[in-house]
């Protein structure tokens, strides 16, 4: 999964793609690079970031999900009913929602009726206050328990258990330590029965751990990554589709065997 911000204030990329034009160009050479989903975003979830409103979101994301609808599978990243019924209007066919349709639960309506997937993903308290002091029971279990209520909301309003994938919102209302024991004990998570999503991209435990700015942080993410593929996630939503790509096929190559039979073999 690429991710397509058209934003100003995104953590890593605001104001890089924030016209339609640069943002479309940005989601093909994801595609290109190896991105089945491209997800698109018009408002920051970063720690601190102030809300959009529903009119500004539409403007920008609009553009960019009509844009990318026929280059690949399109992701609306909002928590928003108004900007994911529009966004559905115009080819997106998945609802990424950080909220897990606690700000907007009509969402789930709205992904049932039109046969949609949905990403439900876990977070502590809201993006402008989830980093004050974040405190678990076990981060582990607490995460596994809001993931299975919320599964369960999302199935009572009639989203086939089917077309939902979960996702332990890597920086949302956690610290580093919180953040690395949910990739190190990813495992559990696959208890659910669900695909696991994993959001690591450039996020700022990596660059606690490496000392790296937010624009070097490949080789933290693509280390993630291939630890979370390893462990059971599924969707790896990413800035550096290319890096991760690769690292994902060796990866996936090396636990199944590549092509299937140890016979078959290469000399490169
Ligand atoms: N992380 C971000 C945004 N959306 N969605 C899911 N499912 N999982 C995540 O981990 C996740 C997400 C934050 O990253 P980014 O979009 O790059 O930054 P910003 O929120 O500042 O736009």
């Amino acid at each position: 999964m690429g991710v397509v911000n058209v934003t100003p204030d995104s953590f890593s990329d605001g104001g890089v793609f924030d016209t339609a034009e640069d943002a479309v160009a940005h989601g093909r050479r994801l595609a290109a690079e190896g991105a089945q989903i491209l997800d698109v975003g018009g408002e920051s979830t970063r720690p601190g970031a102030d809300p959009v409103p529903v009119e500004e979101e539409l403007r920008r994301v609009l553009p960019v999900v009509e844009g990318l609808a026929r280059v690949a599978r399109v992701s609306i990243d909002t928590m928003k009913l108004a900007v994911a019924e529009a966004a559905v209007d115009a080819g997106a066919s998945y609802v990424n929602d950080v909220t897990a349709f606690r700000h907007d639960p009509e969402l789930a309506g709205l992904v049932a009726d039109r046969g949609l997937d949905c990403c439900l993903m876990h977070m502590l308290g809201e993006p402008r206050t989830m980093q004050r002091d974040p405190r678990y029971g076990d981060v582990v279990s607490d995460v596994k328990a809001f993931l299975t209520e919320r599964m369960e909301a999302a199935v009572r309003a009639g989203v086939p258990e089917e077309r939902i994938q979960l996702d332990p919102g890597i920086g949302f209302g956690k610290t580093l330590d919180h953040n690395l024991e949910l990739l190190r004990r990813l495992e559990e998570l696959t208890e659910l029965g669900r695909p696991l999503v994993i959001g690591t991209s450039r996020k700022s435990f990596i660059g606690r751990i490496t000392g790296r700015d937010v624009t070097e942080r490949v080789h933290g993410t693509v280390a993630t990554c291939v630890l979370a593929l390893e462990r059971g996630a599924r969707v790896f939503r990413v800035h550096d589709v290319a890096a991760v790509s690769d690292a994902l096929k060796v990866t996936s190559a090396t636990v199944a065997g590549w092509p299937t039979s140890p016979r078959t073999t290469t000399t490169s």
